[in-house]
């Protein structure tokens, strides 16, 4: 285990965002027209473990096909870089990762891993796991926010890095989030430095609205969950029961919209933010968009940000893109 630590190293990063009031956030998505509620309420710990329960779903195919587009290519990737220090934003429980990790540790010596969540408590679970199952591994955890990861990220100890971002988490940033996000990318990176980057495509409505609406239900009580993040986060009084769970594809956008729709006329009171708003019965609140894209067009957006395609692979039926540029 001592042997395991001294290749650990820990950075909590400082928050920016500490100095803007707790929950502003949430009042200014309830005060707009339609409201919306920022998606990283999703994540408290049962929210994770909820998402984790998605990834398993038959109807959520993104996990599994980016896994089987990175069981194909993980050396391939490997020998396209050559050695390099990963990067990965939003690495959760690594799952994915692994295959690459596996590919590295073929000729990366020391292999560098460097993971981020904002979550810290998978992350020190992740990082022990690791550093037991890869003796090469040196890893440095970074627990904070992407924008602050990308913001701070410590100098690199290998001569080349690759910065990963899995599962379309992209996807779920807004127009402006995204053009900000590449922006921080191409900053974080130097020339020469690697971006991969894993995408959900366009296809048939049929398959996007079954993959948000799954049989078990447990995508409806992941969305419902956020409320009860809510209540307990900032006193609030939402009732579960007066919501329903809706999610469908919104084809002008192409973009999958998860809301909450109001059953009834409703107040609804968060008194740790001295904040009240009332529902409207049949109102919703938008939680999530999750955008689905268009190969070719994410290739030249990715062009304009100074990121140079260099391979991209998806799987027999097109459903999910990963993206191998370099700055
Ligand atoms: C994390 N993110 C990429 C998931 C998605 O598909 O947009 C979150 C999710 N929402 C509902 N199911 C999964």
């Amino acid at each position: 285990v001592q042997s395991e630590l001294s290749r650990l190293r820990w950075i909590t990063l400082n928050s920016s965002e500490a100095l803007i009031r707790e929950g502003e956030d949430v009042i200014q998505g309830l005060e707009q027209t339609p409201k919306t509620l920022p998606c990283r309420y999703f994540y408290d710990d049962r929210g994770s473990q909820f998402f984790e329960q998605i990834c398993d779903l038959p109807e959520y195919y993104p996990t599994r096909t980016e896994q089987s587009i990175l069981e194909t290519y993980a050396s391939e990737i490997a020998q396209l870089t050559g050695a390099c220090e990963l990067v990965e934003l939003g690495s959760g429980s690594s799952r994915k990762t692994r295959l690459l990790l596996e590919a590295y540790s073929q000729f990366s010596d020391p292999l560098q891993y460097c993971p981020i969540d904002v979550s810290a408590g998978i992350l020190k679970t992740t990082a022990l796991e690791l550093l037991h199952q890869y003796p090469k591994l040196k890893l440095c955890g970074l627990a904070g926010t992407y924008e602050q990861a990308l913001d701070q990220l410590p100098p690199a100890e290998l001569e080349n890095r690759m910065l990963i971002f899995l599962g379309s988490t992209i996807g779920n940033l807004s127009e402006a989030e995204y053009q900000q996000f590449l922006d921080r990318v191409r900053k974080a990176l130097q020339p020469g430095e690697f971006f991969l980057l894993g995408v959900d495509l366009q296809k048939d409505p049929a398959i996007l609205e079954a993959a948000y609406n799954d049989a078990q239900g447990i995508t409806a009580a992941f969305n419902l969950n956020s409320l009860s993040h809510l209540n307990w986060r900032f006193q609030g009084n939402f009732n579960l029961e007066q919501f329903d769970h809706w999610a469908f594809y919104n084809t002008t956008e192409h973009q999958i919209e998860m809301h909450l729709r109001s059953l009834v006329t409703q107040t609804i009171a968060l008194e740790a933010l001295a904040f009240q708003t009332t529902l409207q019965a049949g109102e919703t609140i938008r939680t999530e968009i999750s955008r689905k894209f268009h190969l070719p067009t994410l290739v030249k957006t990715l062009e304009t940000y100074a990121f140079q395609p260099l391979q991209v692979w998806t799987d027999p039926n097109n459903w999910f893109g990963l993206l191998l540029c370099q700055r």
